[in-house]
């Protein structure tokens, strides 16, 4: 496997501190809350975390308990960015004065939250070239108000809002580009990510902590109740996707693309899908054409990724 794996080579580099504290309310077998409890491993003191509204932010803030071992910050989900992007400036001028330390500041979103409603806070802080990290969690819908689809949910998969049966086969739409929407505005570092992969991902979380600028991580963390799957499959429904293509590993650094995870034979799309109840349906007869869709995209998306590892996203 390639990867980013500069800083943290094996298990045993990574830290032992957890300043993602256990004991949270965060469902068993909950891929948001591996994401948190990695991204911590990676960071430098101090930090602040911004956290968007969302499962990771109301399951770990319950009165009067906290999860988090650093200075954390809960703001709305269409503000996100623009909170971070506030308190990193503020602890530029504080130094300049002689009067605080510059603290790494990581913003923190759902799918929901950074796909859909802090889009524009999103964009406007890549724009201004903030330092600061922003991590989007994408359990590919709205989980924590009962699994809306978001603009993150893949064309077939049930959710709430686009439940299958005889009127739709679930959602008809396809998932947002956010990988692209976001290196469309030229910052230096920007990547996907999985909590299969859990050394490539904090690596990634340092690299981009690291950066003189605004960065952003792309990981996919799956939900146990809103995939529909047995809680202890979590991880192994992770590695399927990165396996399957579904969800392809990734940088985009100063433009350049490099693929960190070269899936060189990978498995049917099939493993993925079948054993996560929000799919079911795609393996009836008559909804053959939404499965052969969802292939199709996902190969089109590897195909385009293989050649802009070729030519770079900004050629
Ligand atoms: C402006 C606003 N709209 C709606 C809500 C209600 N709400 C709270 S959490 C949530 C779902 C968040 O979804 P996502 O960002 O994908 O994170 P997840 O819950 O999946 O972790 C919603 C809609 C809210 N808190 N604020």
């Amino acid at each position: 496997m390639e990867s980013a794996q500069k800083y943290f080579k094996t298990i045993r580099d990574i830290p032992t501190k957890d300043y993602f504290a256990p004991g949270h309310r965060l469902c068993a077998g909950c891929g948001p809350s591996l994401a948190m409890k990695l991204a911590m491993k990676a960071v430098r003191m101090p930090t602040v975390v911004v956290n968007a509204t969302g499962c990771v932010e109301v399951s770990t803030s319950m009165f009067p308990y906290v999860s988090w071992r650093l200075p954390w910050v809960h703001v709305a989900f269409e503000n996100t960015a623009a909170v971070a992007s506030g308190i990193t400036e503020a602890f530029r001028i504080l130094e300049k004065k002689n009067r605080g330390k510059i603290h790494d500041v990581i913003a923190i979103g759902g799918d929901g939250g950074t796909f859909d409603i802090g889009l524009q806070a999103l964009s406007g802080a890549l724009e201004r070239n903030h330092k600061m990290l922003y991590i989007c969690y994408d359990n590919e819908a709205y989980m924590n108000t009962g699994i809306q689809r978001s603009g993150a949910t893949p064309t077939g998969a049930a959710t709430t809002t686009s439940p299958a049966g005889r009127v739709i086969p679930g959602k008809q739409e396809r998932k947002k580009d956010l990988i692209g929407i976001v290196a469309a505005h030229r910052i230096p570092y920007a990547a996907t990510a999985s909590i299969s992969h859990p050394l490539d991902f904090i690596n990634k979380v340092r690299k981009a902590l690291e950066i003189d600028g605004p960065t952003f991580i792309h990981v996919l963390t799956p939900c146990t109740l809103g995939w529909r799957y047995p809680p202890s499959q979590t991880i192994k429904i992770a590695r399927l996707a990165v396996e399957t293509l579904y969800f392809p590993i990734f940088e985009v650094e100063n433009g350049k693309v490099k693929i960190n995870v070269r899936v060189t034979k990978p498995r049917p799309l099939e493993e993925f899908l079948q054993p996560q109840g929000r799919f079911r349906h795609l393996f009836e007869p008559e909804n053959k054409n939404i499965l052969e869709n969802l292939k199709q995209q996902i190969q089109e998306n590897w195909n385009r990724l293989l050649k802009l590892e070729e030519i770079g996203v900004y050629a």
